[in-house]
């Protein structure tokens, strides 16, 4: 769909999280979407790109160096301007002439390969000099960090005009009254060198105008909003983040000049947020994120849409504040009723939350064997995993507890309820149904009360 006229001037993506990183198929797919939704700019800067970030002075092999050349010519065609980031900052010496023989270098090898924007990433790096040279050259890290900036951007301007280098500082977020670096940094570097911000905290709930607007004032610049949602690396890595971009003013192009937003491990499940970006970044004025979401469901599941829906809506969890999926918790919290033995509950709320979880069984067989988008399908596996481990487990605990009224062995269905609940417990991925967890340990201690009124003189 052709988008014209965004108020931002810079719309793209940060290949920029901790983790495994996209393989160059999977990079140059999501820039060919990317130049499909009027996006406009890939930061290329995964952490554990060793080059980029831990082994930056080393050149990058032939064959990678290639593999780069090919996506910088997909991205032009596709309308997108590829940018690469060098993270030197865990070892540079800002003094140095050969660490920035290194970086100019390194940028060098991009720029003959058709790359005409860059970047320098310094974030999460200790803030103070590891080297003499810096201590005594320097007052201060904003002095050493603009210094050296200024200096790389005049290397580039003087390769080729056309060229833009961005920065992302070591203090990125945060709120007015902004650090003493930020301020410095704002006043040294060139004003026309772009700088970062991911609002008021790394990964931020809600991104206001005033915000903005207070740390364009601290920097002397509008800053490029980089946006670390969806982004799911780190102690975030147990979650999958499938929700619609929210809370982000509406009046955010007063004061920046664009957004890159931060990707998942996933490339392909992304995608569904990027849609919902790509709306925003649009006409953020006119953005719903509801009916934005339901639009990108269809888009990436295509057949599968109802199914993805079922399924994403208990993979929301995030930064932006939303829980697992409320209709499983108003479900399982008036089963749970039910077996307390409430009054004014029937059986037809247990009845209501096992239709449920089977709806959930179908639509996690069909996301696995039946969607057409298996690229999404195997981002998805590990959580879909999950999804079924939830569903059996809260099965086998209605079993046991109709057993249990019944006066009906429930040894069998006890086990496997357990097994479940433990696979969920252990699984390094996370799902909504943190309810279906209560109702199963309500039915073991029911199960061990059961077990002692048969046999009172056990344990
Ligand atoms: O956000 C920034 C500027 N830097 C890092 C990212 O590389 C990382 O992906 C996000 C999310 O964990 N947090 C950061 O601090």
């Amino acid at each position: 769909m052709s988008r014209a006229n965004s108020p931002f001037s810079i719309r793209g993506v940060i290949e920029g999280f901790y983790g495994v990183y996209y393989t160059a198929a999977e990079r140059n797919d999501l820039i060919r979407f990317l130049g499909r939704h009027d996006f406009n700019f890939y930061l290329y800067g995964p952490k554990n790109d060793r080059q980029h970030r831990m082994r930056w002075r080393e050149p990058y092999p032939d064959y990678i160096m290639d593999e780069f050349e090919e996506t910088v010519s997909i991205a032009r065609e596709a309308g997108i301007r590829f940018c690469y980031s060098i993270g030197s900052g865990v070892t540079m010496s800002y003094a140095s002439d050969e660490d920035f023989a290194a970086v100019t270098a390194k940028f060098l090898a991009f720029y003959e390969r058709g790359v005409r924007d860059f970047s320098i990433t310094l974030d999460d790096i200790a803030s103070e000099f590891k080297h003499a040279a810096d201590r005594s050259r320097y007052t201060t890290f904003a002095e050493a960090h603009a210094d050296v900036t200024n200096r790389v951007y005049q290397w580039l301007l003087g390769l080729d005009p056309s060229c833009t280098l961005n920065l992302c500082p070591t203090d990125y977020h945060g709120s007015a009254p902004f650090s003493a670096y930020v301020l410095e940094l704002g006043e040294k570097l060139n004003p026309d060198i772009d700088l970062f911000y991911t609002g008021p905290e790394i990964c931020s709930p809600e991104i206001t105008l005033e915000q903005v607007s207070a740390f364009a004032e601290a920097v002397r610049r509008k800053p490029i909003l980089w946006d670390n949602y969806p982004v799911n690396d780190l102690d975030m890595k147990s979650e999958l983040h499938l929700g619609p971009i929210r809370g982000r003013d509406a009046q955010l192009p007063e004061s920046v000049r664009g957004i890159l937003v931060n990707v998942m491990n996933q490339a392909e499940a992304s995608k569904l947020s990027l849609l919902t970006w790509a709306d925003y970044m649009h006409d953020p004025g006119e953005y719903s994120p509801e009916v934005s979401w339901r639009s990108a469901l269809l888009d990436l599941g295509g057949a599968s849409a109802e199914e993805l829906q079922l399924f994403a809506s208990h993979s929301l969890k995030s930064c932006l504040g939303e829980e697992e999926s409320s209709r499983l918790r108003e479900l399982a919290e008036a089963a749970m009723e039910r077996l307390r033995g409430g009054t004014g509950t029937d059986e037809e709320a247990v009845r209501e939350l096992e239709e449920y979880v089977t709806r959930l069984d179908e639509a996690c067989y069909h996301l696995k064997n039946r969607m057409r988008n298996t690229a999404l399908r195997n981002n998805l596996l590990p959580w879909i995993e999950v999804l079924e481990h939830y569903h059996w487990m809260t099965k086998r605990a209605l079993q046991v507890r109709e057993a249990m009224d019944s006066g009906e062995s429930f040894e069998g269905p006890l086990r496997m309820m357990k097994e479940s609940r433990e696979e969920i417990l252990r699984h390094p991925k996370r799902m909504g149904g943190e309810s279906l967890l209560e109702i199963a340990e309500y039915v073991l201690e029911l199960a061990v009360l059961k077990e002692q009124e048969l046999s009172p003189t056990a344990g």
